[in-house]
């Protein structure tokens, strides 16, 4: 049985855990107290799971993979779902997986961390803009959705649980009502919560919920 190293306020993991549920693959979530006790940091943590210090981490048998990107691929090359049906859907996925990471997610992360589970209140300037770096991430794929239902082809492949990582968590932990407002993006996340398996975050990886802190 695959083993997910992840925790539940880790967008980057649902991803995995998503379409783990959407292929109808049972999988132990192995817990990582990341929001309590920063495990991804212990030196023995990156030593036997990821030098990185990141999750999610996958372990499939004796193979142990890292990045949310190379593990969806790994899931969609293994059970022959959701890759794509030709080169050019390929190299068309790994675009927006890459846009995801470097900004669609990414961004996006960083803000919600520091808005409701930062150690500190977070600093107006560097939120203004993240926000700006959000917005515009969002109304580039809110176009490209604008003449499609899903981002690649014409039914969901691995770039929208990519880009599904973050969008399903409770709005009030960014305040920044982007599914309202990018009507797209909201109708896009409305057809992958209609995929049999589908479950919100909070429902599917382990962790204590943590109320937004500022
Ligand atoms: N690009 C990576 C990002 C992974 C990532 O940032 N994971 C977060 C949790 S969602 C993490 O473990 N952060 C720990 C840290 O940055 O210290 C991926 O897609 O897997």
């Amino acid at each position: 049985m695959y083993r997910l190293h992840c925790f539940a306020q880790s967008g980057n993991s649902y991803k995995v855990a998503l379409l783990l549920r959407v292929l109808g693959q049972p999988f132990e979530a192995v817990f990582v107290d990341y929001m309590q006790a920063g495990a991804t940091r212990d030196p023995d943590w990156r030593e036997n799971l990821n030098e990185m210090g990141e999750a999610p981490v996958l372990e499939d048998g004796t193979l142990r993979l890292t990045q949310s990107g190379v593990i969806l691929d790994h899931l969609a090359q293994r059970h022959g779902r959701f890759g794509g049906d030709s080169a050019l859907q390929k190299q068309e996925i790994l675009r927006w997986l890459l846009f995801d990471n470097h900004k669609f997610t990414s961004y996006f992360a960083s803000y919600r961390f520091a808005r409701s589970f930062g150690a500190s209140a977070p600093e107006p300037a560097v939120m203004g803009w993240l926000a700006g770096r959000i917005e515009a991430a969002y109304a580039v794929v809110d176009k490209h959705l604008s003449t499609r239902d899903y981002l690649v082809g014409n039914g969901p492949t691995i770039a929208d649980f990519s880009l599904a990582g973050y969008v399903f968590y409770p709005e009030e932990e960014n305040g920044l009502g982007l599914l309202q407002r990018h009507r797209q993006v909201g109708a896009w996340a409305e057809r992958l919560s209609r995929l049999e398996g589908w479950a919100p975050p909070y429902e599917v990886m382990p962790g204590d919920r943590i109320l937004p802190r500022w």
